[in-house]
């Protein structure tokens, strides 16, 4: 494996061992070296080494085996550290008060409720990592008026709520209520949800794998920003602090490369390896930093690792042929963590005994001296070297891979042992290590409770952590929403809609893409749309907003466009619009999250519109939607040739009939399946109005489908436009005034044109008076109708409220079919609401490749199964005979004995 290969040190070594002239020879070339070091520094040393490499290569075809990695020490090297300039004991001191309310937050809610949970030994490992930065790096506000984005390990929270508790930010009363929401006056949330604290976390993390592809995603928005003259350069950062566990998730890793092609520099991953996940190690038996670093060099980032302490420096520093590092190298992670837990006397017969030379190096250090040697994660200076470098670095994205102890501090309690994640309780024995190692200033007698400490405000200690904030622009996390309402879009944008296409032909795509196309256009919003694609603009017939808008990119176009004598030719610039992201609904909905939560992060409203392939979305991405919902992004999600029977030919694993069900589970999202152009352009004016006028925290659904359909005129009626958005109205009441047999149809999205010809059969061949209804939403009738419900039950005696769509259909009369290309459930969703019995034709099951007709038939959705379930109501009311239905089955040529569509 790459990141197994040899290092330089381990040659050094070899030849050590072979024979005295090449010992000498290596001596003279390494001497050599060492002078154009001092001379000429690092980068000339290492001009010279590539010139080295070439010559062997071009003169000899000496071929140099490919390193992935670099030797298993630190980056920076101890003689390149910048001075630490702060006061590194009052740091210790402050993270020392950090440690202790991290821990006591999680120790007292697990005392007073069994069970509650948390996590005590993720913060205790990176305590350091967080203190460095916030003291010295983490930007509130730079003196250009930008700032720094942070996103924090999701379980590291205690640690964050601990330091906002000793700047003052959060009372001690919320503290107690760690994990308990619920309690009169509040808690604190688990993890980090903007949803439950709006006023302070602003991205959630805990998802693992969530946190560094939004990270890259938002970094790229910046650059997006700044090149499209929406925001001033002014140099804010994006760091993602991270587990080494996590980077195990396909979208931790997924989309590196993205951030070194677009040369994301402000963007910091901190990763911290401390060689842990939830059970175990992350790589027993090999070394994630290294592996991690393969993996990042290899796509171009800029790594850093920090690995040993200063405890370490000396020893570094003369080892002169790499014995050192050389078994550094070769120990496995597994190993490591077992040194951790053992005693200074294990680490030198283990680690330096397998070599006298090396024995000798430590020999001046006592057993206790080398059970306390510090790694690098550990060590402020070490640290702060690390992220000065990370900083001051151009041209591409830095990672940092620090090496820490989980449990850092726990001793006995948990430090580096495999249950360590899991450890809430600690015993008063444990809880006076702690204590005492940290120099809390708690007597004996209370530290049974575990209480909270926090010096006085004008103690040494919390005048040092305000005055660095201050310094650094103020606090962080901070979530508030910096961008000022817009003005309601003007309604000449939306009117052509509103008249139909005169028996023409349009798809429910080709209406959004052509109001789309409006809205960009428009003087105030235009610039703010963010159409966002993942490699389908052509499946929508969105190619010319290609020429219109342009695709962004950070370079321009350093090429000539194949179709660059074409009216809508491929053009790419840097202020383009169109965020092209490729085959990836992840990367794209992370560009969406950043675009919808700008009017709070970057107080922009930029409002994106992410069209994507409907079936890709809820199912493939549904936790980035969720993690959406929680940060109260805004803007619209479209899912295109949408419909398990009207995405004609793609079958099974295209054809989308549950979008809308999962949609369901998201509570503030608003999920519409629109028939008409006019309804979508009731639906997105609405939307932008309540998004971006009003402020509200929610964002949208539409379903929009690729069957040519002529777009009726919106009918008139007071209730029409209100009926669209709480998403039932109706759209056709029956021409047949004297029948006794009457039915309600409801229909969305491209079925209702089937249910339209069902209403018409309905009339002409049965005497059915058919009214049709278009329902929007079935997701707004039900959230509403559940509203009423929960009202009346904790207000009894009152006036009941009655739902809406209870309302709406309190008169009409006969029985009641609905039909959608969605799962029957999504209709019986509502079913209790409606005055009678409901029946819900739908399209459970896998898709099929066929057409349109011959899918609707198998899923019995179409016209003539419509006729059949109303026919089949009427009889079951003993409105008409069942001879009827026998005769009926015949005459519309339906196969009774047909596949159940559902389990075949
Ligand atoms: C997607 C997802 N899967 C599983 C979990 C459960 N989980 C929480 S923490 C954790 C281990 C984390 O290990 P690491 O990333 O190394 O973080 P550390 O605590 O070691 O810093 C797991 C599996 C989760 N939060 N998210
Ligand atoms: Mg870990």
């Amino acid at each position: 494996m790459g990141w197994e290969t040899p290092d330089v040190s381990s040659i050094t070594h070899t030849a050590t061992q072979t024979n005295g002239l090449e010992v000498l020879e290596t001596r003279e070339w390494l001497d050599s070296l060492d002078y154009v070091l001092t001379r000429g520094g690092p980068e000339r040393a290492g001009r010279l080494l590539q010139q080295l490499a070439l010559h062997a290569r071009r003169s000899a075809g000496v071929n140099l085996p490919f390193t992935a990695t670099t030797p298993y020490q630190n980056t920076v090297p101890s003689r390149q550290q910048p001075p630490f300039p702060g006061s590194q004991e009052m740091e210790r001191r402050i993270k020392s008060l950090v440690r202790w309310n991290a821990l006591a937050m999680v120790v007292r809610a697990n005392k007073i409720q069994e069970g509650i949970g948390g996590h005590i030994s993720t913060f205790a490992s990176a305590a350091t990592l967080y203190e460095v930065a916030f003291n010295h790096f983490l930007q509130a506000r730079t003196e250009s008026g930008d700032r720094d984005i942070v996103y924090f390990q999701g379980h590291a929270a205690p640690g964050i709520y601990g330091r906002a508790f000793l700047e003052g930010r959060i009372p001690r009363q919320k503290l107690e209520n760690f994990r308990r929401e619920l309690k009169p006056g509040g808690g604190l949330s688990s993890y980090p949800h903007p949803w439950l604290m709006e006023n302070f976390w602003e991205f959630p993390t805990v998802s693992m794998g969530l946190g560094p592809i939004q990270a890259i995603y938002h970094a790229r928005f910046i650059k997006y920003l700044e090149n499209r003259g929406l925001k001033p350069s002014t140099g804010g950062r994006v760091w993602a602090f991270l587990g080494d566990g996590e980077m195990d998730e396909p979208e931790s890793l997924g989309s590196i490369t993205l951030a070194s092609r677009e040369r994301l520099d402000n963007l910091i991953f901190v990763v911290n390896c401390n060689l842990q996940r939830l059970d175990g190690p992350v790589r027993g038996n090999g070394k994630i930093i290294q592996e991690l670093e393969a993996i990042f060099r290899g796509a171009g980032w800029n790594v850093i690792k920090v690995i040993w302490g200063s405890d370490w420096d000396s020893l570094i520093q003369n080892d002169r042929d790499g014995l050192l590092v050389r078994r550094m190298g070769e120990i496995t992670d597994g190993q490591y963590q077992k040194f951790f837990v053992e005693s200074g006397a294990y680490f030198r017969q283990n680690f330096f005994g397998t070599d006298p030379r090396l024995l000798k190096m430590v020999e001046h250090l006592s057993d206790e001296q080398l059970a306390r040697m510090r790694l690098g994660g550990h060590d402020p200076i070490k640290v702060h070297a690390a992220y000065k470098a990370a900083v001051e670095h151009k041209g591409s994205p830095t990672i940092i891979l620090a090496k820490t102890i989980k449990g850092y501090g726990l001793g006995e309690a948990g430090e580096g042992k495999n249950i360590t994640h899991q450890q809430k309780k600690l015993n008063d024995e444990e809880l006076r290590m702690f204590r005492s190692r940290f120099g809390i200033p708690i007597p004996d007698e209370e530290l049974h409770e575990a209480p909270f400490y926090r010096p006085s405000d004008d103690s040494a200690e919390i005048r040092y952590m305000q005055d660095r904030r201050k310094q650094l622009g103020g606090y962080l996390p901070e979530r508030k929403v910096r961008a000022t309402p817009i003005k309601p879009v003007a309604d000449s944008h939306f009117e052509e809609f509103f008249k139909g296409t005169d028996g023409r032909e349009a798809s429910t795509t080709m209406v959004f893409v052509r109001l789309l196309s409006k809205l960009l256009r428009d003087p105030e919003i235009g610039k703010f749309i963010v159409p966002i694609i993942p490699d389908e603009a052509r499946t929508f017939g969105m190619e010319a907003l290609f020429r219109q808008v342009g695709i962004y990119s950070n370079v321009g176009q350093l090429y000539e466009p194949v179709d660059m004598d074409t009216l809508l030719y491929y053009k790419e610039a840097k202020d383009g619009q169109i965020l092209e992201e490729g085959i990836t609904e992840a990367g794209s909905m992370c560009s969406f999250i950043a675009a919808g939560t700008a009017y709070a992060n970057h107080g922009i409203n930029t409002i994106p519109f992410f069209i994507y392939y409907s079936m890709f979305g809820f199912q493939r991405i549904g936790d980035l939607i969720w993690a959406a919902a929680d940060m109260r992004t805004r803007g619209f999600l479209v899912g295109g040739t949408a419909g398990r029977t009207t995405l004609a030919g793609e079958g099974l694993q295209h054809q989308d009939g549950h979008s809308h069900v999962l949609a369901l589970s998201v509570p503030n999202l608003l999920a519409y399946d629109p028939a008409f152009a006019y309804e979508i352009a009731v639906i997105i004016q609405d939307g932008i109005r309540r998004m971006y006028v009003d402020g509200e925290s929610i964002f949208y659904y539409l379903t929009v489908t690729n069957e040519p359909l002529p777009m009726p005129e919106m009918p008139q009626g007071k209730d029409v436009r209100s009926g669209i958005l709480k998403g039932m109205y109706r759209f056709k009441a029956s021409e047949k005034k004297d029948s006794k047999l009457h039915a309600q149809l409801f229909g969305s999205g491209t079925i209702m044109f089937e249910v339209l010809k069902a209403q018409k059969i309905l009339e002409e061949k049965y005497g059915v008076a058919a009214d049709v209804w278009s329902v929007t939403s079935y997701k707004e009738l039900y959230r509403e109708a559940n509203e009423c419900e929960r009202w009346n039950m904790l207000h009894p005696g009152q006036q009941a409220k009655v739902p809406f769509i209870t309302q709406t259909l309190k008169d009409a009369p006969g029985v009641f079919v609905a039909a959608s290309d969605y799962m029957k459930v999504l209709p019986e969703s509502i079913c209790q609401w409606v005055p009678r019995r409901l029946v819900s034709l739908g399209t459970d099951g896998f898709g099929r490749s066929e057409n349109r007709a011959a899918l609707r038939d198998f899923f019995e959705v179409d016209a003539k199964h419509i006729v059949l379930a109303t026919l089949n109501a009427l009889a079951r009311d003993k409105q008409i005979q069942p001879d009827v239905l026998q005769k009926a089955l015949k005459d519309l040529g339906i196969n009774p004995d047909k596949p159940n569509p559902a389990i075949s």
